[in-house]
């Protein structure tokens, strides 16, 4: 560091779950090749650095540091499958670690802190960024859902849903069990170990409780084994109202979430908010609507009161992808900044792509093009243990030729004495995903619809099929589907074989899938344009370097 006349000092602070650090170093790469007289403080757990800078790191940018801070967790503390009560735990303590990180990087640096560059997920920043007198830059990921969720406010429709949520697992602290029902009163603490009828009798009190209204909730639960716990959350959902069911599990036990009953709102759209007149009201995220207190509710509450007083409000994304939701977020923020698609931008220095280790693209390269289904749900998301095993099948039935980024041991899906070199295709354990993307034999992703995924398909020009999980992720759908018409949900919404064979044969062998292709042809073209030398990519991200190198 002393070999480079550094004059200035930014501080960026990456949330540490999901992908969302990794797309924000990117960015302080690119910031960092530009401005070589900066030091860039990296600010987030030591777990987060130590994956990203082991893999990342350009040796040629000394000017970027990495500093840890601790992930707020209480001792002894296992992560539930239920990752909100993780992030609850974090975004708690982060204040406190980000302020002690702050003072600590200035002496490491003897440089004062010229500009917060931070996660969307940070609005506490906010007051920081004013105490300090410098710039706030918030770099955001789920596109615009604290807005959605100031608008639904403005809009009455929180009183026609609610969300609850109930964290039954045993292994967390009394007090972190506390239900959040907006309209039911469950005794707190609940801190027991869960046996499947207790988790059915609870359902069934929740809906008689209220069953007029809409109470939607998650609920967790650890049981001997992931099926024991499958068939406990499950009867849960033989009830006549229930509207959705969704379902996760781990060794370690399971969980699910539902939205139950119905106000008539079920099929009332966004028609009032420009860009979102084909979302319904069930499409949108847990926590758009209902309970404040929730951590996802008051986090997106909290991001919609800060995020339009930040300096600017900077996005992996272009503007012409979505020109009337851009130009929306462009009414609300002092400056709202596109300065993506990250993944198409190579004059600058990104995370170095993914070793192929698995030799994925040479196995893309025997195959004809358009043919391969590309499988991946991302780093966060774990679908069922059913729904694997039947997509496994599909695949032994269909042959359909695949490359499936699987975490875990796939013998557990397979069905029992089958020989998975019998299968057209291979599994690894994780893929170089834009290249698969970009790869002409590759003609369809099985996505859980996040939105990095979505936009590296986009620039690939693949078509989705998609299996929502939670967050953004079912918003995100509702616009390949019915906005950009470049993918398909699954039938039913989850995985099913013949679910999974439909959507398979529409985008791979049909005319739909066919003009699909076309559909995101065009887009591809726009995100071509939005990152040419002129385009509005490059335009934001001057405007970026400027304010935060200033
Ligand atoms: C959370 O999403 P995820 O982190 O699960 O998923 P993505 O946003 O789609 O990002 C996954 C990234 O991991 C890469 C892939 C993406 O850049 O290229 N990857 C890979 O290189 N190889 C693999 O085998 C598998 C993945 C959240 F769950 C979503 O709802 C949000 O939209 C998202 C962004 O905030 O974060």
């Amino acid at each position: 560091l002393k070999t480079l006349t550094l004059t200035h000092h930014v501080a960026a602070l990456a949330f540490p779950f999901g992908t969302h650090a990794g797309p924000l170093l990117s960015l302080v790469l690119r910031l960092a090749a530009t401005a070589p007289h900066v030091v860039f403080s990296f600010i987030t757990t030591s777990k987060a650095n130590t994956s990203l800078f082991s893999k990342s790191l350009p040796s040629s940018l000394p000017n970027v540091q990495a500093y840890d801070i601790l992930d707020g967790l209480p001792k002894g503390f296992v992560p539930p499958r239920n990752h909100e009560v993780t992030i609850g735990f974090f975004l708690k303590a982060a204040p406190a670690y980000f302020k002690r990180a702050l003072k600590d990087t200035e002496a490491a640096t003897g440089l004062k802190i010229g500009c917060l560059v931070s996660d969307a997920f940070f609005w506490f920043l906010e007051d920081m960024a004013e105490e300090m007198k410098v710039p706030w830059v918030p770099v955001d990921h789920d596109r615009c859902l604290f807005m959605l969720r100031q608008t639904s406010f403005d809009r009455g429709l929180e009183p026609a849903y609610g969300l609850g949520f109930i964290d039954l697992s045993p292994s967390l602290p009394a007090h972190t069990a506390t239900p959040y029902p907006r309209f039911v009163n469950i005794p707190t603490p609940i801190s027991i170990f869960l046996i499947p009828g207790l988790v059915f009798a609870i359902w069934r009190a929740l809906r008689s409780t209220d069953h007029h209204r809409s109470v939607s909730f998650s609920m967790s639960c650890q049981t001997k084994s992931p099926s024991e716990g499958y068939s406990a959350l499950q009867a849960c959902s033989d009830g006549s109202d229930v509207m959705e069911e969704r379902l996760g599990s781990s060794d370690k036990g399971c969980n699910g979430y539902g939205v139950l009953g119905r106000t008539g709102d079920e099929e009332k759209s966004l028609d009032f908010l420009p860009g979102f007149s084909k979302v319904k009201i069930p499409d949108l995220p847990e926590g758009i609507l209902g309970n404040s207190e929730s951590t996802v509710g008051s986090l997106l509450y909290k991001m919609g009161q800060t995020l339009p007083k930040a300096t600017a409000v900077a996005i992996n994304s272009f503007e012409e992808l979505e020109p009337e939701v851009v130009n929306l977020l462009k009414s609300r923020f002092q400056k709202f900044l596109n300065v993506g698609p990250f993944s198409l931008i190579t004059s600058s220095p990104t995370p170095p792509l993914i070793k192929d280790d698995s030799g994925c693209l040479e196995w893309l390269d025997k195959h004809k093009p358009t043919s391969v289904a590309y499988i991946s749900f991302g780093s966060v998301v774990a679908p069922p243990p059913h729904e694997l095993a039947a997509f496994a099948q599909v695949l032994i039935e269909t042959g359909f030729p695949f490359i499936w980024s699987f975490r875990g041991n796939i013998e557990d899906v397979l069905p029992k004495g089958f020989n998975k070199s019998g299968l057209n295709g291979k599994i690894v354990p994780w893929a170089p995903q834009v290249q698969v993307l970009g790869h002409a034999s590759t003609g369809v992703f099985l996505t859980h619809c996040g939105w990095n995924s979505i936009l590296e398909s986009i620039v690939g020009g693949v078509p989705m099929i998609c299996r929502p999980f939670f967050g953004d992720q079912k918003l995100n759908m509702n616009t390949i589907e019915a906005v950009w018409e470049i993918g398909v949900g699954i039938e039913g919404g989850v995985i099913t074989k013949n679910g999974v064979i439909k959507a398979l044969e529409l985008t791979l062998k049909h005319k739909e899938g066919n003009e699909m292709r076309e559909k995101i042809k065009v887009l591809k073209n726009l995100a071509q344009q939005a990152v040419a030398s002129n385009g509005s990519s490059p335009q934001a991200f001057s405007t970026l370097v400027e304010i935060v190198t200033k």
